[in-house]
């Protein structure tokens, strides 16, 4: 990567590992209030550090490390960025930092106490809003820089597939600009206007449900970019080929489709939405489990052709080749296998009836903290040990290789108490996001004590893995050996088939998103703004 675009991609890699630093001491006083054995000093209360963890880790970490990641992965594949886009570049992450300072000001001083979820009824400041709108607006021009660069490598290359790595970079940058045109829409409609007073009152049913539609997508757009290095970057770690660039890019492009008119899953349980549109999203959903389930396959496949070149035999015998010793391999494959039981939980959350027994319970806290906060975190972690030597000119170590095992086995071992025992108090009837309480000594809430210490002794070991991701981190960026560590992107195996060029014809692709997203969306929202409660205003939004 080019000495300037790495200067660009770290601005936000550093970002996101100080919104770790932050968010991951909010979230060790959280598991500690939660269970009981912690009272937070000076009137600092508890939903005020749950914002702050959810914000700053949800929101903050996820989206500087993707962006930067997106940056570097474009110029070395795609090649340097021209001037302008570096530019683009520069403008997106300082409006970012403007409008994130804004944020963490204001949960900070207890005037945004809103869930990182901020739909109403629950009102923030206004500059809350204010600052998510330019970290939306600022990740758009982001966006906008790695998607030129891509327009200008297939403008010089006509005719030919766009390099795997940019074309995920684009189908991930697609994913999160028509997602966050929803967000976008609710808080410039709805939440600013209602927090300045100019309007009394918000549809909260078309708060949601606006927030929804950008929240699933969301959670994909965290996936990809560890998507990203599972298909390109971890077959050229271990030695081996890409099973097919064909089916990686079927399953960004499956991704892009499906991500998005899902929203409603999250609101099985919500009055005021037809269950007739509920049973579509939940179809839809059912349908964007299967590029994972290729995902899947697809790393089996890479896995086995590798072990087999390198003369393993029997069923499972190329387990042994991988190269076991090395975390850029070991830390993002943890994180491949808690995907398999997060991912169940995933469709057992999107059945229905059984969300019914799930759907606001510690379960789903216990879901996210396995597959964001350990499958992605993990991956980016991954990526990290060969990213941030590569773009500082230091290289990774192997003292800091082995401590990188290590941070990988504490955070394997803190999720484990932790997300464990959510998902198995959940199942037990505890809701998610609630202070300490016993309900008045009742029984059930009794029970569910022993879970708690479960999920604080799980929340300290995380918090020392933080530390020393943290640690690891400043040594790759100030401290390691001088010199050259490779950005590795792996080749296509030569029996994979030619990639059809269909795969990259955006018209039909972004046309069928629009279409499924109207089909999902149109006559619920329709339905929602006629029967606004009454007292509802001009447009019947608010
Ligand atoms: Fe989810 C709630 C459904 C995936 C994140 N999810 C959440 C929330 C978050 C979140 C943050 O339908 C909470 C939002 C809130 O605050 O309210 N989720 C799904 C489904 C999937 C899914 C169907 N979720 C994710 C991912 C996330 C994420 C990914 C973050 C990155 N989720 C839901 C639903 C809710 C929900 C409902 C709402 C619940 C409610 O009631 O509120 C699917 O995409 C999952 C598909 C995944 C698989 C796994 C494939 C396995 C792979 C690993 C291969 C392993 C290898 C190595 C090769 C089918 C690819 C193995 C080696 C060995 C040796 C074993």
């Amino acid at each position: 990567v080019d000495k300037r675009d790495a200067k660009l991609s770290m601005a936000y890699i550093s970002v996101a590992f100080i919104a770790l630093a932050v968010g991951g001491l909010m979230g060790l006083l959280q598991t500690l209030v939660r269970s009981g054995k912690l009272e937070l000093p000076g009137g600092i209360n508890y939903y005020e550090i749950l914002t702050a963890h959810g914000v700053l880790l949800g929101l903050g970490l996820t989206t500087y490390f993707i962006l930067g990641f997106q940056f570097a992965a474009v110029s070395r594949t795609s090649g340097t960025l021209s001037s302008k886009a570096r530019l683009s570049g520069w403008i997106g992450f300082i409006v970012m930092v403007i409008g994130t300072i804004f944020a963490t000001w204001m949960i900070l001083t207890n005037k945004a106490t809103v869930l990182y979820t901020f739909y109403a009824p629950l009102q923030a400041h206004f500059l809350f809003y204010l600052g998510l709108t330019l970290l939306i607006v600022g990740s758009w021009i982001a966006c906008g820089a790695m998607i030129a660069t891509y327009i200008r490598w297939r403008k010089q290359n006509p005719g030919k597939p766009s390099p795997l790595l940019s074309f995920m970079v684009v189908v991930n940058s697609l994913l999160w600009i028509v997602c966050t045109l929803g967000v976008a829409g609710e808080v410039l409609f709805q939440l600013l206007p209602w927090s300045l007073g100019l309007v009394d009152t918000v549809n909260v049913l078309v708060s949601r449900t606006l927030f929804w539609y950008f929240g699933h997508p969301l959670v994909y757009f965290w996936l990809l970019p560890a998507y990203m290095a599972w298909y390109v970057i971890i077959p050229k770690i271990i030695g081996g080929k890409i099973f097919s660039d064909s089916l990686a890019r079927l399953v960004f492009i499956l991704f892009l489709l499906f991500s998005i008119p899902v929203g409603f899953h999250h609101q099985l349980t919500e009055p005021g939405i037809d269950a007739s549109w509920k049973f579509v999203q939940v179809v839809l959903t059912f349908m964007v489990i299967i590029p994972s389930l290729m995902t899947a396959f697809s790393m089996f496949a890479t896995f086995e052709m590798f072990g087999r070149a390198k003369g393993a035999t029997g069923l499972f015998g190329w387990l042994k080749k991988l190269p076991w010793k090395d975390a850029r391999f070991v830390v993002p494959f943890i994180g491949m296998v808690a995907f398999v039981p997060a991912g169940a939980g995933g469709i057992i959350n999107a059945s229905n009836q059984m969300d019914q027994v799930v759907h606001n319970t510690i379960w789903v806290t216990g879901h996210f903290h396995l597959t964001v906060a350990t499958t992605v975190v993990l991956t980016f972690f991954g990526i990290s040990y060969w990213l941030i030597p590569h773009l500082t000119g230091r290289v990774f170590t192997k003292a800091m290789n082995r401590l990188a095992i290590i941070q990988a086995v504490c955070w394997t071992i803190g999720m484990a108490f932790m997300s464990g025992s959510m998902h198995l108090e959940g199942l037990l009837g505890a809701p998610r996001r609630t202070a300490f309480t016993t309900y008045g000594n009742a029984q059930q809430a009794l029970d569910w004590i022993p879970y708690q210490v479960a999920q604080a002794i799980g929340g300290s070991i995380l918090f020392l893995g933080i530390v020393l991701i943290i640690v690891i981190v400043l040594n790759l960026a100030f401290f390691a050996p001088k010199g050259e560590q490779d950005f590795p992107v792996g080749e296509v195996a030569e029996s994979a088939e030619k990639t059809p060029m269909v795969l990259e014809n955006w018209k039909i692709w972004l046309t069928i998103l629009a279409a499924l997203i109207l089909i999902a969306y149109t006559v619920p929202f329709m339905d929602m703004i006629q029967n606004a409660p009454p007292g509802s205003k001009g447009f019947k939004l608010w």
